[in-house]
Protein backbone atom coordinates (compact mmCIF):
# COMPACT_ATOMS: atom_id res chain seq x y z
CA UNK A 1 0.00 0.00 0.00
CA UNK A 2 1.08 3.55 -0.98
CA UNK A 3 2.37 6.08 2.07
CA UNK A 4 -0.11 8.37 0.82
CA UNK A 5 -2.90 5.91 1.75
CA UNK A 6 -1.62 5.01 5.13
CA UNK A 7 -1.82 8.99 6.03
CA UNK A 8 -4.54 10.40 7.70
CA UNK A 9 -4.03 13.07 5.12
CA UNK A 10 -4.71 13.72 1.02
CA UNK A 11 -2.19 12.68 -1.22
CA UNK A 12 -0.96 17.08 -1.96
CA UNK A 13 -0.74 18.86 1.95
CA UNK A 14 1.22 20.95 2.11
CA UNK A 15 0.71 23.98 4.28
CA UNK A 16 4.04 25.72 5.43
CA UNK A 17 7.65 24.96 4.88
CA UNK A 18 8.27 22.88 8.28
CA UNK A 19 6.00 20.05 8.88
CA UNK A 20 7.23 16.73 8.30
CA UNK A 21 7.72 16.18 4.88
CA UNK A 22 6.27 12.67 3.55
CA UNK A 23 6.58 13.23 -0.60
CA UNK A 24 8.97 15.65 -2.36
CA UNK A 25 9.49 16.16 -6.46
CA UNK A 26 13.11 16.52 -7.24
CA UNK A 27 14.12 18.52 -10.41
CA UNK A 28 16.14 16.52 -12.57
CA UNK A 29 18.92 17.33 -14.51
CA UNK A 30 18.13 15.22 -17.74
CA UNK A 31 18.12 17.32 -20.71
CA UNK A 32 18.86 20.28 -19.59
CA UNK A 33 19.04 23.19 -21.80
CA UNK A 34 21.41 26.54 -21.54
CA UNK A 35 18.02 29.26 -21.05
CA UNK A 36 17.90 31.28 -24.26
CA UNK A 37 18.85 34.83 -23.71
CA UNK A 38 15.14 36.65 -23.06
CA UNK A 39 14.67 40.11 -21.90
CA UNK A 40 14.03 39.06 -18.48
CA UNK A 41 17.17 37.61 -17.74
CA UNK A 42 18.84 40.97 -18.12
CA UNK A 43 16.61 41.53 -15.09
CA UNK A 44 17.09 38.65 -12.67
CA UNK A 45 20.76 37.37 -13.25
CA UNK A 46 23.30 38.99 -10.71
CA UNK A 47 26.12 38.24 -12.60
CA UNK A 48 26.42 39.94 -15.74
CA UNK A 49 29.64 38.75 -16.74
CA UNK A 50 27.85 35.30 -17.40
CA UNK A 51 25.37 36.69 -19.64
CA UNK A 52 27.13 35.89 -22.88
CA UNK A 53 26.82 32.36 -22.37
CA UNK A 54 22.73 32.62 -22.92
CA UNK A 55 23.18 35.03 -25.21
CA UNK A 56 25.36 32.50 -27.34
CA UNK A 57 24.22 29.20 -26.18
CA UNK A 58 20.77 29.68 -24.92
CA UNK A 59 19.17 26.73 -26.46
CA UNK A 60 21.96 24.33 -26.09
CA UNK A 61 23.16 21.81 -23.56
CA UNK A 62 24.91 22.75 -20.99
CA UNK A 63 28.63 21.68 -20.99
CA UNK A 64 28.73 18.13 -20.11
CA UNK A 65 31.17 18.53 -16.92
CA UNK A 66 29.01 21.26 -15.33
CA UNK A 67 25.58 18.77 -16.17
CA UNK A 68 27.89 15.87 -14.73
CA UNK A 69 28.91 17.98 -11.62
CA UNK A 70 25.36 18.85 -11.24
CA UNK A 71 24.26 15.42 -11.35
CA UNK A 72 26.14 14.67 -8.64
CA UNK A 73 25.36 17.16 -6.31
CA UNK A 74 21.62 15.54 -6.96
CA UNK A 75 22.14 12.32 -6.84
CA UNK A 76 23.23 12.74 -2.99
CA UNK A 77 20.37 14.91 -2.23
CA UNK A 78 18.44 12.16 -3.55
CA UNK A 79 19.95 9.61 -1.26
CA UNK A 80 20.19 12.20 1.77
CA UNK A 81 16.03 12.71 1.28
CA UNK A 82 15.70 8.78 0.83
CA UNK A 83 17.42 7.83 3.57
CA UNK A 84 15.61 10.48 6.11
CA UNK A 85 12.26 8.38 5.07
CA UNK A 86 11.50 11.14 2.36
CA UNK A 87 9.24 9.41 -0.59
CA UNK A 88 10.73 11.13 -3.55
CA UNK A 89 9.24 11.91 -7.08
CA UNK A 90 10.73 12.71 -10.45
CA UNK A 91 9.40 14.88 -13.57
CA UNK A 92 9.24 13.71 -16.91
CA UNK A 93 11.59 15.13 -19.05
CA UNK A 94 10.16 16.28 -22.44
CA UNK A 95 11.78 17.61 -24.91
CA UNK A 96 13.18 20.79 -24.21
CA UNK A 97 14.90 21.54 -27.15
CA UNK A 98 12.04 22.13 -29.48
CA UNK A 99 11.09 25.74 -30.51
CA UNK A 100 7.77 27.50 -30.12
CA UNK A 101 5.56 30.37 -30.08
CA UNK A 102 2.18 31.31 -29.59
CA UNK A 103 0.39 34.51 -31.21
CA UNK A 104 2.59 37.22 -28.89
CA UNK A 105 6.18 35.35 -28.87
CA UNK A 106 8.56 32.95 -30.31
CA UNK A 107 11.20 31.06 -28.82
CA UNK A 108 13.95 28.85 -29.79
CA UNK A 109 13.58 26.15 -26.81
CA UNK A 110 12.36 25.25 -23.56
CA UNK A 111 15.16 24.82 -20.63
CA UNK A 112 14.98 22.09 -18.24
CA UNK A 113 13.02 20.84 -15.58
CA UNK A 114 15.20 21.63 -12.50
CA UNK A 115 13.54 23.25 -10.50
CA UNK A 116 9.79 22.51 -10.13
CA UNK A 117 9.89 25.15 -6.89
CA UNK A 118 8.78 27.92 -9.66
CA UNK A 119 6.35 25.88 -11.75
CA UNK A 120 3.89 24.56 -9.02
CA UNK A 121 2.47 26.25 -5.89
CA UNK A 122 1.18 23.74 -3.37
CA UNK A 123 -1.55 25.68 -0.63
CA UNK A 124 -2.90 22.91 1.21
CA UNK A 125 -4.55 20.00 -1.42
CA UNK A 126 -4.23 22.41 -4.08
CA UNK A 127 -1.41 22.32 -6.84
CA UNK A 128 -1.65 25.67 -9.19
CA UNK A 129 0.24 26.13 -12.19
CA UNK A 130 2.16 29.45 -12.22
CA UNK A 131 1.88 32.06 -14.32
CA UNK A 132 5.26 32.37 -15.44
CA UNK A 133 6.88 35.79 -17.12
CA UNK A 134 9.90 33.91 -18.68
CA UNK A 135 9.01 32.96 -22.05
CA UNK A 136 11.41 29.95 -22.16
CA UNK A 137 9.62 28.53 -19.28
CA UNK A 138 6.30 28.65 -20.95
CA UNK A 139 5.72 24.98 -21.04
CA UNK A 140 7.63 23.85 -18.18
CA UNK A 141 4.58 22.42 -16.86
CA UNK A 142 4.63 19.65 -18.96
CA UNK A 143 7.75 17.75 -17.30
CA UNK A 144 4.81 17.78 -14.37
CA UNK A 145 1.55 17.03 -16.08
CA UNK A 146 1.91 12.90 -15.13
CA UNK A 147 2.68 14.17 -11.70
CA UNK A 148 -0.59 16.06 -11.48
CA UNK A 149 -2.79 13.92 -13.28
CA UNK A 150 -1.68 11.18 -10.33
CA UNK A 151 -2.19 13.23 -7.52
CA UNK A 152 -5.70 14.60 -9.59
CA UNK A 153 -6.65 11.38 -9.71
CA UNK A 154 -6.05 10.47 -5.84
CA UNK A 155 -7.73 13.45 -4.42
CA UNK A 156 -5.35 16.68 -5.09
CA UNK A 157 -7.12 19.78 -6.50
CA UNK A 158 -5.59 21.01 -9.47
CA UNK A 159 -5.49 24.23 -10.80
CA UNK A 160 -3.45 26.77 -13.54
CA UNK A 161 -3.52 30.31 -13.50
CA UNK A 162 -4.76 32.49 -16.32
CA UNK A 163 -1.99 31.49 -18.99
CA UNK A 164 -0.07 34.45 -19.85
CA UNK A 165 0.05 36.10 -23.21
CA UNK A 166 4.18 37.13 -22.71
CA UNK A 167 3.93 39.86 -25.67
CA UNK A 168 5.58 42.91 -25.46
CA UNK A 169 3.35 44.81 -23.17
CA UNK A 170 4.56 42.46 -20.67
CA UNK A 171 7.64 44.03 -19.84
CA UNK A 172 8.68 47.37 -19.25
CA UNK A 173 10.21 48.77 -22.52
CA UNK A 174 14.23 49.56 -22.54
CA UNK A 175 14.66 48.40 -18.76
CA UNK A 176 17.56 48.75 -17.35
CA UNK A 177 18.24 46.69 -14.22
CA UNK A 178 19.07 49.58 -11.15
CA UNK A 179 22.48 49.66 -9.69
CA UNK A 180 23.60 48.83 -5.87
CA UNK A 181 22.26 51.54 -3.88
CA UNK A 182 19.38 52.66 -6.45
CA UNK A 183 15.40 52.28 -5.69
CA UNK A 184 14.12 48.55 -6.72
CA UNK A 185 12.73 48.51 -9.84
CA UNK A 186 11.21 45.22 -11.67
CA UNK A 187 11.16 44.57 -16.14
CA UNK A 188 7.43 43.35 -15.56
CA UNK A 189 4.63 45.57 -16.15
CA UNK A 190 1.12 45.31 -14.62
CA UNK A 191 -0.49 44.26 -18.43
CA UNK A 192 -1.41 40.36 -16.62
CA UNK A 193 -0.83 38.36 -13.64
CA UNK A 194 2.67 37.21 -13.61
CA UNK A 195 4.16 35.17 -11.10
CA UNK A 196 6.85 32.08 -10.52
CA UNK A 197 5.28 29.41 -7.34
CA UNK A 198 8.92 30.46 -6.12
CA UNK A 199 7.96 34.35 -5.76
CA UNK A 200 5.54 33.12 -2.60
CA UNK A 201 6.66 31.49 0.84
CA UNK A 202 3.91 29.41 3.00
CA UNK A 203 3.44 29.72 6.45
CA UNK A 204 -0.29 28.20 6.95
CA UNK A 205 -3.23 30.64 7.12
CA UNK A 206 -0.44 33.34 5.65
CA UNK A 207 1.48 33.29 2.62
CA UNK A 208 4.41 36.12 1.67
CA UNK A 209 5.31 37.46 -1.73
CA UNK A 210 7.03 39.76 -2.90
CA UNK A 211 7.61 41.72 -6.55
CA UNK A 212 10.22 40.47 -8.57
CA UNK A 213 11.13 40.47 -11.92
CA UNK A 214 8.96 37.02 -12.35
CA UNK A 215 5.88 38.59 -9.82
CA UNK A 216 3.73 41.50 -10.33
CA UNK A 217 1.44 42.56 -7.99
CA UNK A 218 -0.84 41.79 -10.71
CA UNK A 219 0.03 38.19 -9.96
CA UNK A 220 -0.27 38.90 -6.14
CA UNK A 221 -3.91 40.05 -6.32
CA UNK A 222 -5.23 37.21 -8.31
CA UNK A 223 -3.32 35.02 -6.15
CA UNK A 224 -5.01 36.12 -2.88
CA UNK A 225 -8.87 36.33 -4.64
CA UNK A 226 -8.09 32.81 -5.67
CA UNK A 227 -7.39 31.40 -2.12
CA UNK A 228 -10.20 33.60 -0.60
CA UNK A 229 -11.05 34.53 2.84
CA UNK A 230 -9.25 31.88 4.25
CA UNK A 231 -5.41 32.81 3.62
CA UNK A 232 -3.80 35.96 4.04
CA UNK A 233 -1.09 36.91 1.33
CA UNK A 234 1.04 40.06 2.43
CA UNK A 235 3.25 41.55 -0.05
CA UNK A 236 6.62 42.73 1.67
CA UNK A 237 9.29 45.16 0.89
CA UNK A 238 12.30 43.88 -0.43
CA UNK A 239 15.79 45.95 -2.05
CA UNK A 240 17.42 44.02 -4.93
CA UNK A 241 19.13 44.84 -7.84
CA UNK A 242 18.16 41.77 -9.81
CA UNK A 243 14.97 40.13 -7.90
CA UNK A 244 13.90 36.89 -8.79
CA UNK A 245 11.96 34.63 -6.03
CA UNK A 246 11.77 34.87 -2.37
CA UNK A 247 13.51 31.78 -0.82
CA UNK A 248 16.79 33.48 -0.83
CA UNK A 249 15.51 36.46 0.44
CA UNK A 250 12.52 35.74 3.36
CA UNK A 251 12.28 32.42 4.68
CA UNK A 252 9.64 31.25 7.54
CA UNK A 253 11.68 27.82 8.90
CA UNK A 254 9.92 27.07 11.81
CA UNK A 255 7.09 28.13 13.62
CA UNK A 256 8.43 31.31 15.56
CA UNK A 257 11.56 31.33 13.28
CA UNK A 258 11.99 33.11 10.41
CA UNK A 259 15.48 33.91 8.19
CA UNK A 260 16.16 36.90 6.30
CA UNK A 261 18.35 38.19 3.93
CA UNK A 262 19.62 41.82 5.76
CA UNK A 263 20.82 42.93 2.58
CA UNK A 264 17.24 42.70 0.97
CA UNK A 265 14.71 43.00 3.77
CA UNK A 266 14.85 46.62 5.09
CA UNK A 267 11.45 46.08 7.31
CA UNK A 268 10.07 42.82 8.48
CA UNK A 269 6.53 43.06 8.93
CA UNK A 270 5.10 43.32 12.69
CA UNK A 271 3.37 40.62 12.81
CA UNK A 272 6.81 38.71 13.11
CA UNK A 273 7.48 40.90 15.93
CA UNK A 274 4.03 41.15 17.87
CA UNK A 275 4.01 37.29 17.35
CA UNK A 276 7.05 36.62 19.40
CA UNK A 277 8.89 35.43 16.14
CA UNK A 278 12.94 35.06 16.55
CA UNK A 279 14.68 37.00 13.08
CA UNK A 280 17.23 35.30 12.30
CA UNK A 281 19.81 36.95 10.03
CA UNK A 282 21.43 34.91 7.42
CA UNK A 283 25.07 35.22 7.72
CA UNK A 284 27.49 35.87 4.49
CA UNK A 285 27.43 33.39 2.36
CA UNK A 286 31.24 31.46 1.98
CA UNK A 287 30.87 30.47 -1.56
CA UNK A 288 33.51 31.80 -3.20
CA UNK A 289 32.88 35.41 -5.58
CA UNK A 290 34.33 33.35 -8.49
CA UNK A 291 32.21 30.37 -8.32
CA UNK A 292 30.19 30.56 -11.67
CA UNK A 293 26.55 30.82 -11.17
CA UNK A 294 24.01 31.12 -14.30
CA UNK A 295 21.27 31.55 -12.37
CA UNK A 296 20.90 32.94 -8.98
CA UNK A 297 22.97 34.78 -6.49
CA UNK A 298 25.55 33.59 -3.91
CA UNK A 299 22.94 33.78 -1.44
CA UNK A 300 21.57 30.81 -2.51
CA UNK A 301 22.75 29.13 0.61
CA UNK A 302 19.48 30.23 2.04
CA UNK A 303 17.92 27.95 0.05
CA UNK A 304 17.53 25.29 2.68
CA UNK A 305 14.73 22.61 2.78
CA UNK A 306 13.24 21.83 6.17
CA UNK A 307 12.15 18.06 6.51
CA UNK A 308 10.42 19.20 9.65
CA UNK A 309 11.12 22.16 11.91
CA UNK A 310 14.62 21.00 13.17
CA UNK A 311 16.29 18.75 10.24
CA UNK A 312 17.50 21.48 8.10
CA UNK A 313 19.36 20.39 4.47
CA UNK A 314 22.40 23.04 4.11
CA UNK A 315 25.07 23.43 0.92
CA UNK A 316 28.18 21.93 2.30
CA UNK A 317 30.63 24.38 2.65
CA UNK A 318 28.09 27.02 4.36
CA UNK A 319 29.98 26.44 7.70
CA UNK A 320 28.86 29.81 9.19
CA UNK A 321 25.22 29.09 8.16
CA UNK A 322 25.64 25.86 9.44
CA UNK A 323 27.04 26.71 12.88
CA UNK A 324 24.11 29.30 13.07
CA UNK A 325 21.30 26.62 12.53
CA UNK A 326 23.39 24.56 14.99
CA UNK A 327 23.13 27.83 17.57
CA UNK A 328 19.72 28.65 16.42
CA UNK A 329 18.86 25.26 17.65
CA UNK A 330 18.07 23.36 13.90
CA UNK A 331 19.95 19.79 13.23
CA UNK A 332 21.44 20.69 9.64
CA UNK A 333 22.00 18.31 7.26
CA UNK A 334 25.37 19.26 4.70
CA UNK A 335 24.74 18.04 0.89
CA UNK A 336 27.01 18.90 -1.69
CA UNK A 337 24.69 21.80 -3.79
CA UNK A 338 27.64 23.66 -5.05
CA UNK A 339 27.56 22.48 -8.52
CA UNK A 340 24.02 22.09 -9.22
CA UNK A 341 23.70 25.95 -7.73
CA UNK A 342 25.77 26.84 -10.50
CA UNK A 343 23.53 26.03 -13.55
CA UNK A 344 20.34 26.03 -11.19
CA UNK A 345 19.62 27.10 -7.69
CA UNK A 346 19.22 25.61 -3.96
CA UNK A 347 17.37 23.01 -2.43
CA UNK A 348 14.38 24.71 -1.75
CA UNK A 349 14.29 25.17 -5.76
CA UNK A 350 15.01 21.50 -6.60
CA UNK A 351 11.95 20.27 -4.97
CA UNK A 352 8.37 20.58 -4.17
CA UNK A 353 6.84 19.34 -1.22
CA UNK A 354 3.44 17.62 -2.12
CA UNK A 355 2.79 16.35 1.65
CA UNK A 356 4.01 17.06 4.65
CA UNK A 357 2.11 15.81 7.81
CA UNK A 358 0.09 18.83 9.28
CA UNK A 359 -2.83 20.81 9.25
CA UNK A 360 -3.81 24.27 8.52
CA UNK A 361 -3.12 26.73 10.97
CA UNK A 362 -2.40 30.57 11.76
CA UNK A 363 1.22 31.54 13.38
CA UNK A 364 0.14 34.83 13.99
O1 LIG B 1 19.79 34.82 -6.57
O2 LIG B 1 19.06 35.25 -4.71
C1 LIG B 1 17.41 32.89 -5.94
C2 LIG B 1 16.10 32.36 -6.38
C3 LIG B 1 15.84 31.06 -5.92
N1 LIG B 1 14.54 30.57 -6.24
C4 LIG B 1 18.89 34.83 -5.81
C5 LIG B 1 17.55 34.31 -6.22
Amino acid sequence: MSEERQSDHSVVNSHNEWDPLEEVIVGTIEGALIPPWDVILEATLHKEELWDSHKEHGGAPWPKELLDAAQEDLDEFVHILEGEGVTVRRPTPYDFSKPFSTPDFSICSSCYALMPRDVLLVVGDQIIEAPMGLRSRYHENHAYKDLCKEYFQLGARWVSAPRPQLGEKSYVDGFVAPGEGEPMRTILTEFEPLFDAADVIRCGRDLFVAQSSCCNRFGIEWLQRHLGSGYRVHEIEVIDTHPMHIDATFYPLAPGKLLINRERVPHVPAMFEESGWDILICPEPLMPESHPMYNCSRWISMNVLMLDEERVIVSKGEDTLIQAFKDWGFKPIPCSFYSFETIGGGFHCATLDVRRRGNLASYF
